[in-house]
């Protein structure tokens, strides 16, 4: 079975591949929209992380036909009432520009007191396969957000982002302790029982 992981977004998909060759996954071919000629680009305009998964996801099987899931998520600031969210991968403008996005999160949060500093990450993944029922789930990560970016592991908020229970941030982690906890394989876990089915059928 082949299965479409439908991001552009070159260091979620090192993570996605990653987790799934780490769960033990087999027989499923993992390819990614790389391997897809001249596929269309699409705006997100989602107003939760759970729609924009499952939108990006049927558009990849309607473009394919090929069983596929994508992933939506971004980071969520209590002081900024859950802002960047949706918007995390645009947040300063143009789509993608992790720095920018960053510096602007911390600017924004200048003024506010070390115990208002809680924020989370959230990803939800959509798993579309033709002729079964679509699946979408979402994992939590907890943590706070830090007043000057650390580390160089990871990608986007990450260097700004301590998980709870952490002194490093996630970006000061190691790509297999990021992989254990992260918001990612949490929503990954859930999908797995769904995973396994497709690899036995
Ligand atoms: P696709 O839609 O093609 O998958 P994208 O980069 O546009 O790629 P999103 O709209 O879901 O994806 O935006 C996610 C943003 O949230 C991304 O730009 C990162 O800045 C941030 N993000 C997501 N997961 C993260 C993680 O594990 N660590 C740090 N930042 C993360
Ligand atoms: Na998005």
């Amino acid at each position: 079975t082949r299965l479409l992981l439908a991001t552009r977004n070159a260091k979620k998909l090192v993570e996605m591949r990653r987790i799934l060759v780490g769960a033990g996954i087999s027989g499923i071919e993992v390819i990614s929209l790389n391997d897809v000629p001249e596929y269309p680009e699409a705006p997100e305009t989602g107003a939760t992380f759970e729609e924009n998964a499952h939108a990006k996801a049927m558009d990849a099987v309607k473009a394919t036909g090929l069983p596929a899931v994508a992933d939506d998520s971004g980071l969520e600031v209590d002081a900024l009432n859950g802002m960047p969210g949706v918007l995390s991968a645009r947040w300063a403008g143009s789509h993608g520009d992790d720095s920018a996005n960053l510096n602007l999160v911390l600017n924004q949060l200048g003024d506010v007191p070390d115990e208002r500093m809680g924020g989370a990450f959230v990803c939800s993944l959509a798993l579309v396969v033709p002729g079964r029922e679509d699946v979408v789930v979402r994992g939590v990560w907890p943590g706070r957000i830090i007043r000057e970016a650390r580390g160089t592991n990871g990608f986007g908020y990450d260097p700004i982002f301590v998980p709870e229970g952490e002194t490093r941030s996630s970006a000061e982690l190691d790509s297999a302790e990021k992989d254990r906890i992260s918001h990612r394989s949490r929503a990954l876990d859930l999908l797995l029982p769904h995973l396994r089915a497709l690899a036995s059928s």
